[in-house]
């Protein structure tokens, strides 16, 4: 179970974050409304939410996920591999230094973002992307080591992040479409097929048994609710403009 949430205010700046989506820029006023609701959404899942302050410094920098990795044992600073998010990790670590477990820190020439890694009990699948190199995910395998964790790594081929395409919803459930299908690293899981026209809602996220699940994918959110779980739809249009997903805006320990 989750108890904590730690979330990042957009900026203004976020207008000017990194794109490939060809959505068009995000209107920042919805986004703070959007953000706001998530917010919300955590609560209801019963966790203590910590917001951060926007920083118009760092235009993707509510996309906090990608910044650090919070495990049971220990936090883990990553080191982005988009250079314009690199030092979104100075702010993060102030906060982590506070929480009761010790930090870790991916190092250069090692790049890593954590929406790359995901939570499987004690086990963590690193993506290997353009943003997380081998090396990245080498760091992190010998810090997760060192505190009784595996890690084991699985090659992108057409997404950003690792959990652009595919969510872990405990009880061996794990959503996921397209290149994620067939990988045999992930052939031991339940798989629930995400429609490719609702691909960006394989970006769902658990907590504490309730999914959330981007607004607008309404077969992919029947799915979940027929594997057994109660789902909360979020409007996050103005978050996708910029490729990101639900699971970016926060990091959940
Ligand atoms: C980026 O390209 O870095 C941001 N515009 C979006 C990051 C989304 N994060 C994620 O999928 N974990």
């Amino acid at each position: 179970m989750f108890t904590t949430a730690i979330v990042k205010t957009p900026c203004g700046n976020m207008i000017n974050g990194i794109s490939n989506a060809d959505l068009g820029k995000p209107d920042f006023d919805l986004a703070l409304t959007q953000h706001k609701n998530y917010i919300q959404a955590l609560k209801q899942c019963g966790l203590k939410v910590i917001v951060l302050d926007s920083d118009e410094n760092f235009p993707d920098s509510t996309f906090i996920e990608d910044a650090c990795l919070v495990t049971p044992r220990c936090a883990i600073i990553t080191n982005p591999g988009a250079a314009s998010r690199r030092d979104e990790t100075i702010q993060i670590s102030e906060e982590i230094k506070k929480l009761d477990r010790p930090v870790e820190k991916i190092q250069s020439p090692g790049t890593l973002d954590a929406g790359d890694v995901m939570m499987v009990g004690n086990h963590y699948f690193t993506g290997l992307s353009k943003r997380t190199n081998i090396e990245g995910a080498s760091q992190l395998d010998k810090i997760l080591k060192k505190y009784g964790y595996t890690s084991s790594t699985i090659k992108l081929e057409n997404v950003l992040h690792l959990k652009t395409g595919i969510s872990y919803l405990e009880n061996n459930n794990l959503l996921a479409f397209g290149e994620f299908l067939t990988k045999p690293g992930l052939k031991k899981f339940n798989i629930l097929e995400v429609d490719l026209k609702e691909s960006y809602a394989a970006n769902s996220v658990w907590i504490n048994d309730k999914v959330l699940v981007p607004k607008g994918f309404p077969k992919t959110a029947e799915m979940i609710k027929r594997a057994g779980y109660q789902t909360i739809e979020m409007d996050v249009s103005e978050f996708r403009k910029l490729d990101g997903g639900l699971s970016c805006l926060s990091l959940r320990f």
